[in-house]
């Protein structure tokens, strides 16, 4: 679009010296139209994949902020509903308009290599950000920011091992389900891997894996159902923060407690985001025990990317966000992940109010 901004903004600068008699009446407008002419902006379509959860708008907010005129950009958004076929046809629409940048949520990992070749054939860079595409090539996409969606759910696993650990909680009695996140999803793929191995390596009691789609009103609906097939639940292990809202609903309404206190029959619930103000202050309630934080602050990071292509060098190909794991239980202190050591941080009013998002 830069480029046939800029033919489009020529041509009418002649038409318009020729209608004033070959010149501009004053400097001023000649400075105007100079300046119309220098402001190229670069152009970004962006292919969002929904509106399913509060990350997801502060994700949304964040590239939205990032990609504005002031900032040289012209930002094209596009809300794909949660439906890859969505997204696919606002790529087509991205490549048909000339962006200069095309930039993808993933709403699942697979079925993109024929679009994204498209999109390489007529030139156009794709910038993928928070989930990750699995392609055959990976020429097929210049970058990736996101997160590491296994670390995430092995710190969330570790946490809960360590609990255990302290408070001399058997492993055969952690009866724990898992509402999981949108099915192939690289979110919901790592979190319940994460979940999964530590359950085998443990010996907890891992009784049922459901998706809930990362959306409130899917989290309670699943809690519902599975409040009904079991009645010894004391885990409920929640792939995003908005299905936590739905199941804790759903167990305040079967008459249960959430908490951290298991052994005097609470439930405990554990969550991956932690956008404020709910989540973090369910978290200083002991609504929720435990979150693993999910950085959605894309938006500078993109940013970042394009410049530097713009100047000609080579970015990282993949670049993770720095996550940290609240809690407002001083049990778990902090955790050791193949040699790596994580601070638990202990969840304050102040640090909510510090928090950015
Ligand atoms: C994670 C992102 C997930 C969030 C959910 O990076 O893909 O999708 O954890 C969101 O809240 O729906
Ligand atoms: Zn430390």
């Amino acid at each position: 679009m830069k480029k046939s901004l800029a033919i489009i903004t020529i041509l009418i600068l002649c038409i318009l010296a020729i209608s004033c008699g070959g010149s501009f009446s004053s400097k001023e407008e000649a400075a105007n139209v100079e300046e119309t002419v220098s402001n190229e902006y670069i152009v970004v379509g962006f292919s969002q994949l929904g509106a399913e959860s509060d990350w997801r708008s502060a994700n949304t907010e964040s590239m939205k902020a990032a990609f504005t005129t002031e900032n040289g950009y012209k930002l094209i958004f596009e809300d794909g509903q949660q439906k890859q076929t969505n997204q696919i046809t606002a790529i087509r629409t991205f490549i048909q308009q000339e962006v200069d940048y095309i930039v993808l949520a993933p709403v699942t990992e697979t079925g993109w290599d024929t679009v994204l070749q498209e999109a390489k054939d007529a030139g156009i860079p794709v910038i993928i950000v928070d989930r990750m595409v699995d392609v055959s090539d990976d020429s097929l996409f210049t970058c990736w920011v996101g997160s590491d969606f296994e670390l995430e759910g092995k710190k969330m696993a570790e946490w809960l091992k360590q609990y255990t650990l302290k408070e001399k909680i058997e492993p055969s009695d952690i009866h724990i389900v898992n509402i999981q996140g949108t099915i192939g999803a690289s979110a919901q793929i790592g979190r319940t891997k994460g979940l999964a191995d530590a359950a085998t390596e443990n010996g907890w009691d891992l009784m049922a894996e459901v998706t809930g789609d990362f959306t409130q009103a899917k989290g309670k609906e699943v809690m519902e159902s599975l409040l009904k097939r079991y009645d010894n639940i004391n885990v409920v292990y929640c792939e995003n923060d908005n299905e936590a809202f739905g199941a804790i609903e759903a167990i305040e309404e079967a008459g249960k407690k959430t908490g951290s206190d298991i052994a005097n029959g609470e439930i405990m619930v554990l969550s991956f985001d932690g956008v404020k103000e709910d989540a973090m202050n369910y978290v200083l309630q002991d609504k929720i025990t435990c979150i693993a934080e999910c950085n959605p602050l894309h938006g500078p990071r993109v940013k970042a990317i394009i410049e530097a292509l713009e100047a000609g060098s080579t970015p990282e190909k993949y670049s993770y966000v720095d996550e940290e794991i609240y809690s407002a239980s001083e049990v778990v202190k902090n955790l050791s992940l193949d040699g790596t050591h994580y601070d638990v941080t202990i969840l304050t009013q102040d640090i909510i109010d510090q928090r950015s998002y």
